[in-house]
């Protein structure tokens, strides 16, 4: 089936998926071997195909294998694989030159992207940015920032949290397997709050509204540390890598608050969540909430290496001249990919298709959930959806059925992802520019996966769905 790809993400690479050789194929186990010979066992991998192309919602393996692509290289590319425009750019600014530092001689692109994410970025007030090469940078950069003006030390970050996996951004990090584990010690004076999360929230019996889970936050915050303590709060308004938790109305808003009335610099790590993957540029805006400090990187840049901090010009100017920096950081040729990905992100207003992508899958997987008492939740924004799976009828987490339905969509010629704490949410994160046919093809082929590990499952699948346990 072919499908048409929006002008923005128009693509060389034909837009159907085509499934030639088993998966992995026999190219994608050579080089396998060779990967395991040559490449560090820490850096694994979820779905072992090598890949070939990448255009539009289409990923070519070495084998000839076209499969669906619903990671995005983990929301990186918003505006498509190969984006044309972002390929344009780079090759033009490779040939003009790769490098100079911009700390050493300036050039244009590094101010152009800094003004752009000045005006993008929340807040009715004079900005500043500065530009890095990873998400776990920008956020230890932001964190230097927050320190430098408030002159305090604490970081306040949250259960379920991901920051990345530097020295800071691990202690920052709340999972420890496989993020922290046998590489500590951490750096101090981070501490860790309770998040919202209303599905198990409401299964443990709590109150799982935002007010009431931002006053169990806050009030470990004040005892344990001391509002006077504290530098900065980091959060994820959305959390990734800890199971697309989207807490509930008015959670952020009640330590946006808090942090304000306090001198605390709130710092929103929208790394993941940014450039229009949520159904708006930035995440916090569907609540109104306007960071201090707001951190950025994957979508930035259409897959070009770059991240950035941007916030009130007052705190970010605290830091002292020749205190922020880096080699790469602001890189000529991923400041030139990030200005035509930002263009075609306003220009083809894929936050506007990021809830167009909402509106298609999300039926789909609330019937997956109705079908199957193992789906113990539906749950995300725009295009960062999640199902989170279970014990049949309980709320018991299934990191196994996870894996199993992961595994049969990879099958199925699907990229996906799974993620949690407890590793049994399986996320969808589709280039914004995916075409609609592909779209439906894939959450087609998601349900049937679905139904394939439920005929694995013990036969209580007829039974009518219970509610689930509060343990
Ligand atoms: N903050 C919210 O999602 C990166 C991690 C993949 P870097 N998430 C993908 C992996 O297993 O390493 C991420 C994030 C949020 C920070 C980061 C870190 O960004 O560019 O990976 O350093």
């Amino acid at each position: 089936m072919t499908s048409t790809v929006t002008p923005a993400g128009a693509s060389a690479v034909p837009q159907e998926r085509r499934l030639v050789t088993a998966i992995p194929g026999p190219r994608s186990q050579e080089l396998l071997a060779r990967r395991n010979a040559a490449v560090a066992q820490g850096v694994s991998i979820t779905l072992p195909v090598f890949v070939a192309a990448a255009g539009g919602g289409i990923v070519v393996d070495v084998d000839g294998n076209h499969l669906i692509d619903l990671g995005a290289g983990i929301a990186v590319t918003n505006v498509g694989n190969a984006n044309p425009a972002v390929a344009s750019a780079v090759a033009a600014q490779a040939a003009a030159f790769t490098h100079t530092c911009f700390m050493v001689t300036p050039y244009e692109g590094y101010v152009a992207v800094c003004e752009a994410l000045n005006r993008l970025m929340p807040g009715d007030f004079e900005k500043r940015s500065a530009l890095f090469n990873s998400g776990a940078e920008a956020v230890e950069n932001a964190v230097k920032i927050a320190r430098a003006h408030t002159k305090r030390q604490a970081v306040v970050v949250f259960d379920h949290g991901y920051h990345g996996r530097t020295n800071l951004t691990m202690a920052l990090t709340a999972k420890n397997m496989p993020y922290k584990h046998s590489f500590g010690p951490f750096a101090p004076e981070v501490y860790r709050l309770p998040m919202s999360y209303p599905y198990r929230d409401a299964a443990e019996g709590l109150d799982p509204s935002g007010p009431a889970a931002a006053a169990r936050a806050l009030s470990v915050l004040d005892k344990q540390v001391g509002a006077q303590n504290v530098a900065a709060l980091v959060i994820e308004p959305i959390q990734g890598e800890g199971g697309f938790i989207e807490p509930a109305p008015g959670f952020l808003g009640a330590l946006a608050e808090y942090c304000t009335a306090n001198g605390i610099v709130f710092v929103a790590d929208e790394i993941q969540t940014g450039f229009g993957r949520t159904g708006n540029l930035f995440a916090c805006e569907s609540e109104g909430i306007v960071p201090d400090l707001v951190t950025t990187a994957k979508g930035i840049a259409g897959g070009m290496p770059l991240a950035g901090v941007t916030g009130r010009a007052e705190i970010m100017d605290a830091a002292h001249a020749g205190g922020l920096g880096g080699t790469y950081g602001g890189n000529p040729v991923a400041c030139a990919a990030a200005l035509a990905a930002i263009e075609t992100i306003e220009t083809g207003d894929l936050p506007g298709k990021a809830r167009r992508i909402d509106e298609l899958v999300r039926p789909t997987l609330d019937a997956i959930a109705e079908r199957h008492d193992w789906v113990g939740n539906v749950r995300g924004r725009g295009a960062m959806l999640a199902v989170e799976l279970v014990e049949p009828g309980t709320t018991t987490p299934a990191p196994q059925l996870a894996g199993a339905v992961n595994k049969a969509c990879h099958q199925r010629g699907l990229v996906t992802l799974s993620c949690g704490t407890y590793g049994n949410v399986l996320r969808f994160l589709p280039p914004l520019v995916i075409g609609e046919d592909l779209l439906r093809e894939a959450f087609a082929l998601v349900s049937d996966a679905f139904d394939e590990v439920a005929k694995t499952l013990p036969a209580a699948e007829a039974a009518p769905k219970p509610q689930p346990d509060v343990d």
